[in-house]
């Protein structure tokens, strides 16, 4: 029987390739991190993990999940180390160690205050996803959302990650101790923009004084980032096991590309994660854009016709020619005028790249992880882009066809008494349970002020083009769909 994934385990055995390759002991605690999920641990642990390795820093990362206990539970009985798998053309395994440890926010929120007032914690980084931000539609903070509404009458006791940022932040104020710079990590275009309203609103309510002195000194630089990330199942836990020869609770997987930008504010300092690959630059905005549109917009598609045709995973998808030609025709035709000049990005070149990195075989990344929450990122991977093109006249029929499928992906998990994994799950299964495959149907998903922007809700064109979308999934097999795609055309 293989052992326990352990610090102790680790030291002990003579195969140097598992060891983290630093001294653990020494490491301090320098940086916060909300939502440890795959990614973070995939992405920005792994950065922090190469500076560790490199001896430039001695900042370790102190994780808060701010609902479940879960990556608590797993990660302590093995001292928060975890193997990261790079699967692509060649495998490989390696331990990180740089998380040193995990709280569980609702168990102690004032621990979680505590180590956000440490002056030793000069970044607070974010994954927690587009729904973690507690945003209206229109960009400010919905004052409506239950945990703002708990979070205003308990400042001291938060639940929401707006609450705990706010909080650390009025202790440091307070105590005059210098404020970290707060980086979002998620996949929402002008990221840190978005999160420092939602943090100023916060505070503004909370205490005028306070928040005025948080908007001057507080930077919270806008972030890309990218990395494949298939979500950790039982299969890979084995094939883990049986490589490195260790059992780790909770092992994470990616591909070999990992990219992340980080806005350049005049005298703010990071981590020096620069040293290790991460692009320091003045054009996030250029790359975040791009990134969404291309990758992320792409992915949507391809999760929700895929689905439609029976297949699962990103690589069967792509593999499908209709499919892969559609989405070829749809970057180029609809997607890449969209987009602005960025220096140093070839967008074709960029474009060709994604396919190629979908094309993984080492990467089984299932279609449904992409597909569910989409009502959180259909606004910036699609819906962003049909307003674009609408305000250039121009159509966006393809795009309208992965919101026709997005739909019938609902309706059928609906129809098949699946769960329903979205903030609007309710929301959709009302909808859903009054469909009946007629142009109505995209007329009451529509009405979702979540999702979909006044400005769209009222254009004709723009629904009829998906209601014509719709009709293509309802009258025509999942067999005969990919041959089928090919016929939609820009205009
Ligand atoms: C995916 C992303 O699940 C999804 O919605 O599109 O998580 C994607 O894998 C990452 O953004 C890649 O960086």
């Amino acid at each position: 029987m293989n052992t326990r994934l352990s610090e102790r385990n680790i030291l002990q055995t003579a195969d140097d390739s598992c060891h983290y390759g630093y001294d653990r002991a020494s490491v301090e605690l320098g940086i916060v991190h909300f939502g440890p999920g795959a990614f973070h641990r995939a992405h920005q642990a792994v950065y922090t993990d190469d500076l560790l390795v490199n001896g430039s820093i001695k900042w370790g990362i102190c994780e808060v999940s701010i609902n479940s206990a879960t990556v608590r539970d797993k990660l302590l009985p093995q001292d928060n180390l975890y193997t990261l798998a790079i699967l692509d053309h060649e495998v490989s395994h390696r331990v990180i160690g740089a998380i040193k440890e995990v709280l569980v926010a609702p168990e102690n929120p004032a621990l979680v205050i505590q180590r956000l007032t440490l002056p030793e914690i000069k970044a607070v980084t974010l994954t927690v996803t587009e729904k973690g931000y507690c945003l209206t539609p229109e960009g400010g903070l919905d004052f409506e959302h239950e945990a703002i509404v708990h979070d205003l009458q308990n400042i001291d006791k938060p639940c929401s990650v707006i609450g705990f940022i706010c909080a650390g932040l009025r202790e440091r104020y307070k105590q005059g101790i210098t404020p970290f710079v707060v980086i979002s990590c998620d996949n929402v275009s002008d990221n840190g923009k978005r999160l420092k309203r939602a943090v100023v609103d916060f505070a503004r309510t909370d205490d005028p004084v306070f928040s005025r002195w948080l908007e001057k000194e507080v930077h919270f630089p806008c972030t890309m980032v990218d990395s494949i990330t298939p979500a950790t199942n039982e299969r890979f836990c084995l094939s883990v096991e049986q490589h490195t020869g260790f059992k780790d609770n909770w092992p994470i997987q990616r591909e070999s590309f990992s990219q992340w930008v980080i806005e350049d504010i005049p005298n703010v300092t990071l981590p020096p994660w620069a040293s290790v690959g991460a692009i320091v630059t003045k054009d996030v905005s250029g790359y975040e854009l791009t990134k969404l549109r291309v990758l992320n917009c792409l992915h949507s598609t391809l999760a929700f016709i895929g689905t439609f045709i029976g297949l699962e995973t990103v690589e069967q998808a792509i593999k499908n020619a209709g499919i892969k030609a559609f989405l070829e025709k749809m970057l180029h035709d609809e997607i890449l005028p969209t987009l602005p000049d960025v220096e140093g990005l070839n967008k074709v070149a960029y474009g060709k790249k994604i396919i190629q990195r979908f094309e993984n075989p080492a990467i089984r990344h299932l279609l449904a992880q992409i597909a569910w929450d989409s009502s959180q990122k259909i606004p910036y991977r699609i819906l962003a882009i049909v307003s674009d093109n609408i305000a250039k006249n121009k159509a966006s029929p393809m795009l309208c066809l992965s919101l026709a499928a997005w739909i019938k992906f609902v309706v059928a998990n609906v129809s098949a008494e699946q769960d329903i994994i979205d903030p609007l799950a309710d929301k959709f299964v009302s909808i859903a349970k009054t469909c009946d495959g007629s142009d109505i149907d995209v007329e009451r998903f529509i009405t979702l002020e979540q999702v979909f922007p006044k400005q769209l809700q009222t254009n004709k064109s723009f629904i009829d083009d998906i209601k014509t979308a719709y009709q293509l999934f309802n009258q025509h097999r999942a067999d005969e769909i990919s041959t089928i795609l090919t016929s939609v055309r820009a205009v």
